[in-house]
């Protein structure tokens, strides 16, 4: 999608802190990280929020990869945490759907 910011990050015509891409993901570090590792996940096709993703398949890659990133990339063996804001109520700001992990640290609940 022309103007969304995660597409363009994508496509590398805004730089990001990659950490992981395959055919179907790309992750980066979040510019205004919340914890010592702070990761955005996102899928490479355009999905605005979680709400309008009905897509078990594609939602179960994601997934698959966030933990894939989190344990044998980010090498986050004491924990971390995942979170999806889902659309503005919920705290989201980018609409393009992403799983934020955070780690690094003991995290308060
Ligand atoms: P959310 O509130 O769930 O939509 O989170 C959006 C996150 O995206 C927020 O933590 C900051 C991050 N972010 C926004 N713009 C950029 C950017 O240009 N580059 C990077 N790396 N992260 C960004």
């Amino acid at each position: 999608m022309s103007d969304c910011l995660f597409c363009k990050i994508i496509a590398g015509d805004i730089p990001s802190d990659k950490v992981y891409e395959d055919d179907d993901v790309y992750a980066f570090r979040d510019i205004h990280p919340k914890a010592p590792t702070h990761v955005l996940v996102i899928p490479k096709q355009h999905v605005a929020t979680l709400s309008d993703c009905d897509d078990p398949a594609l939602l179960g890659l994601l997934m698959n990869r966030v933990r894939t990133i989190a344990d044998d990339v980010l090498n986050l063996a004491a924990g971390y945490r995942i979170v999806i804001n889902v659309r503005a109520g919920g705290g989201q700001e980018v609409f393009h759907l992403h799983v934020h992990i955070l780690g690094g640290k003991k995290l308060p609940f």
